[in-house]
């Protein structure tokens, strides 16, 4: 009996997986096992005999039953340490890094403008930027000799030699997108249209590139009236603020008539701006009510259809909005500007969430 336990014992200690340790038990302890086998042999002996040897072969098949069910259990923590060293995941390792880019103020204030507009029925266009002179041009009033065609330090592309036609142009304004519309659509219409505009023109507060909204509003009996309505309502959403007070100013385009410069009332406190109060007036935009030729121009007949137009400068609202001083900073692609004055990926502007929460 002393032998079977040492061999049992040793060899369940030496057991390297559950299959090893359940071929043992067999071996030990199953029904023809070598303990059970001794266990048959108690029939034969004397009462005596039995007395001494039937306890002991009790103990020693409680003494395997145990250490098998001991290695059993080792056996599983060491498997469970294994499968934790595998598994292992450093829960203190930081998370993925913010983006690394952020949105451009001028794409941002060109989402705002498109959400404010957008709320007022506005749908918007977008156009070529190398355009013909006659959609740049004389389509908005503006014909060969007019003083404006100069005045808009223009950039002509080349022709091929010999090839006498009007070159094309960089479009000075957006207003072409919105003759594209008006012959794309015809009248009823209420569109905007924002994009680059170029002009040769560099200094403190010019660039050669920059951005314009247009706004149109075609219908039988627009009036100045909706134009002053709906420039308010612009803003007042864009400057977020509940009131403001807008002049407007006689001024001349050739493309509408009559036609007025927009001011807003504004102070300037410690070099910051607030719109809707104060002694100063902000202009903002130029605005009037679409010259015939031009509706004619875009396919509507004038006769039976009239409508406001406007044009402001994106990157000037932009700069004003959100305190930037500087306009050529916008187009450096300088890293640092870029994470100071960008905005988040996520921070999408709608009128119900705030324009620039
Ligand atoms: C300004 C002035 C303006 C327009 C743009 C326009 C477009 C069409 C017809 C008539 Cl298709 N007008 N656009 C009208 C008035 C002013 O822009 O100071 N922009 C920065």
């Amino acid at each position: 009996m002393d032998d079977l336990r040492q061999k049992y014992l040793g060899l369940i200690a030496e057991a390297s997986d559950e299959a090893a340790l359940e071929a043992l038990r067999v071996q030990a302890i199953g029904k023809k096992g070598e303990v059970s086998l001794a266990m048959r042999e108690l029939g034969k002996m004397s009462p005596e005999e039995r007395k001494e040897a039937g306890p002991r072969l009790n103990a020693l098949k409680d003494e395997i039953t145990s250490a098998l069910t001991a290695k059993k259990a080792a056996l599983g923590d060491a498997a469970l340490e294994e499968r934790l060293a595998a598994e292992w995941l450093d829960v203190t390792l930081p998370g993925r890094p913010r983006a690394q880019g952020t949105i451009h103020p001028i794409s941002q204030v060109m989402e705002e403008l498109t959400a404010i507009f957008a709320d007022m029925g506005f749908s918007v266009a977008e156009g070529p930027q190398v355009e013909s002179d006659w959609y740049n041009f004389d389509a908005l009033n503006i014909p060969g000799h007019h003083p404006a065609r100069a005045e808009m330090d223009t950039f002509y592309m080349a022709r091929a030699e010999g090839d006498n036609r009007p070159p094309h142009v960089l479009r000075t304004h957006t207003s072409p997108v919105q003759i594209r519309h008006m012959e794309a659509y015809g009248a009823p219409c209420r569109v905007i249209a924002p994009g680059r505009v170029y002009r040769a023109d560099y200094d403190q507060t010019h660039t050669p590139m920059f951005h314009q909204v247009e706004g149109l509003a075609i219908d039988r009996d627009i009036s100045m009236a909706n134009l002053k309505w709906v420039l308010e309502e612009f803003v007042k959403a864009y400057f977020e603020v509940d009131d403001v007070e807008l002049r407007f100013r006689a001024s001349h385009f050739p493309f509408t008539e009559p036609s007025a410069e927009v001011d807003i009332r504004c102070s300037w406190e410690g070099g910051t701006l607030k719109v809707g109060e104060g002694d100063d007036w902000l202009e903002i935009l130029g605005s009037g009510m679409v010259h015939p030729k031009v509706l004619q121009a875009g396919g509507i007949d004038p006769d039976k259809w009239q409508g406001f137009a406007f044009g402001m400068g994106i990157d000037r609202i932009a700069m004003l909005k959100y305190g930037i001083p500087d306009l050529r900073a916008f187009f450096d692609s300088d890293l640092r500007w870029l994470r100071h004055y960008g905005f988040s990926a996520l921070d999408v502007p709608t009128l119900h969430r705030g324009l620039s929460a």
